[in-house]
């Protein structure tokens, strides 16, 4: 039999029919898309997830086995969608903002097909914030009116945000307005118009408004006791003012080998004859601490004193002495040319207790033969002490040994005092009544320099 159709031919037919074969059979296995994912975690509507969330979907299947690839989606509200990243796992860490709403999906691709979307979801995270720390200090708790209280915050903490990002107000009085505005700076003064105790509160705010207050008392006086010309005339009370125009109120006046005292010219002069001993002029003054503040004043000019020790030889006042067959206790102020003395005398015990002898020079001292103010205070268990107006030395109250005030006399050294002043400090006449008894006297003591 004759062939026909030549072999070149039956070749490229058998060729077709295979190319056929094969395209059919790729036809077959058609292209699909991964299965829409499911979204398991959070929840629709899901609250008080962990910021620190792990999103978790269901794996989406792909009838090609394709590698599959899934975007993770997710912002604030459902648009402007953030690409948080791409993973293969069916789950992806994110790390939120604490007490937020967030919608999210996922985006699942095989590479060959479009993507899929899952639905969108949305979910809160849980409140993790912590309330910040609330504090202040104030740069004194009592003041006058004055004074310029300055409150500072910066001690205020937080475990989420730095101190620099908190925000502070403050109402000066707690009288419910608040006086300045939410910032961040920290610090602020204020200067209060009338003598009261005062509360003073803070508020400090997170970045989350999380708000916490805290309070502290200030106390704001008339005047500052620690300023010499500060209290007004009105606050002074007389309990004994002592001009030495005569000797009406008996003080020691006589004259012997130890000492010499006599009232003229308006002034008590008194000298010291006695070597290596010191003179006290002393007047009992009842009742003058008994749950008051008080201040002696007297004006003292150092008229004649030993050249040779002269710097040894303090004069002054003595308050708070208690004469005793044996021994003195006593306090004294006392100066000379250039240095002031203040200190704590207990010649039983030899002791200064808790005080110091306080030894200084001073500016404020004028030289001799001229006056010198030397003022006392006592306020509110604190005494101020003053040379001519100016402060010089601040300590806290001791208890008298007794009740007479006067003068020391250092040896071969002659004073004359021009008055002797005696007040309490307050707003009433309430109270304990001081006055000057009738008891007065002198004696000598031995000087401890
Ligand atoms: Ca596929
Ligand atoms: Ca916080
Ligand atoms: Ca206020
Ligand atoms: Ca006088």
């Amino acid at each position: 039999m004759k062939n026909l159709i030549p072999k070149s031919i039956i070749n490229t037919l058998f060729l077709f029919l295979v190319l056929v074969g094969v395209s059919c059979s790729k036809e077959d296995e058609k292209q699909v898309q991964p299965s829409k994912p499911i979204l398991k975690f959070p929840t629709e509507l899901e609250i008080d997830v962990n910021p620190e969330v792990d999103l978790q979907w269901q794996a989406s299947n792909d009838e090609n086995d394709d590698e599959i690839e899934y975007s993770v989606y997710y912002n604030k509200s459902p648009n402007n969608w953030i690409l948080a990243g791409k993973t293969n796992y069916p789950y992806y860490h994110l790390n939120l903002e604490s007490n937020t709403t967030y919608y999210w999906y996922i985006s699942v691709s095989d590479g060959n097909t479009p993507s899929v979307d899952s639905d969108n979801r949305v979910f809160k995270t849980l409140n993790t914030n912590t309330p910040p720390v609330a504090s202040f200090k104030v740069s004194q708790e009592t003041g006058w009116l004055e004074t310029k209280f300055e409150f500072d915050a910066s001690e205020c903490t937080d475990q989420q945000d730095p101190t620099s990002d908190l925000k502070v107000r403050w109402d000066f009085e707690n009288d419910g307005t608040w006086d300045t505005e939410w910032s961040t700076d920290k610090t602020v003064t204020h200067k209060y118009d009338k003598v009261d105790n005062y509360t003073v509160k803070l508020e400090v705010k997170d970045s989350e408004d999380e708000i916490v207050a805290t309070e502290k008392q200030v106390t704001v006086n008339l005047f500052d006791p620690a300023v010499y010309g500060n209290i007004p005339s009105s606050y002074f009370q007389n309990v004994f003012i002592e001009n030495f125009n005569d000797n009406s109120n008996k003080w020691y006046t006589g004259e012997d080998d130890e000492k010499i005292a006599k009232i003229q010219n308006g002034q008590y002069e008194i000298t010291c004859l006695q070597e290596g001993r010191e003179h006290l002029f002393w007047h009992k003054v009842v009742n003058l601490v008994e749950g008051s503040d008080f201040q002696i004043e007297s004006k003292i000019k150092i008229t004649h004193s030993d050249a040779n020790s002269f710097h040894d030889m303090f004069s002054g006042l003595i308050w708070g002495h208690k004469n005793k067959p044996v021994g003195n206790g006593y306090f004294n102020f006392k100066f000379n040319v250039n240095r002031f003395r203040i200190s704590d005398e207990n010649s039983e015990s030899d002791t200064y207790d808790d005080w110091s002898d306080y030894y200084e020079t001073s500016n404020y001292i004028n030289n001799i033969e001229n006056y010198n103010t030397i003022t006392i205070r006592k306020y509110n268990n604190q005494y101020y002490f003053f040379i001519n107006g100016e402060k010089v030395l601040e300590h806290q109250f001791k208890t008298f040994y007794g009740e007479n005030i006067g003068f020391s006399i250092g040896y071969n050294t002659t004073c004359k005092i021009d008055y002797l002043y005696i007040n309490k400090i307050g707003k009433t006449k309430s109270g304990i009544h001081s006055n000057i008894s009738t008891e007065s006297g002198s004696c000598s003591i031995k000087n401890n320099d």
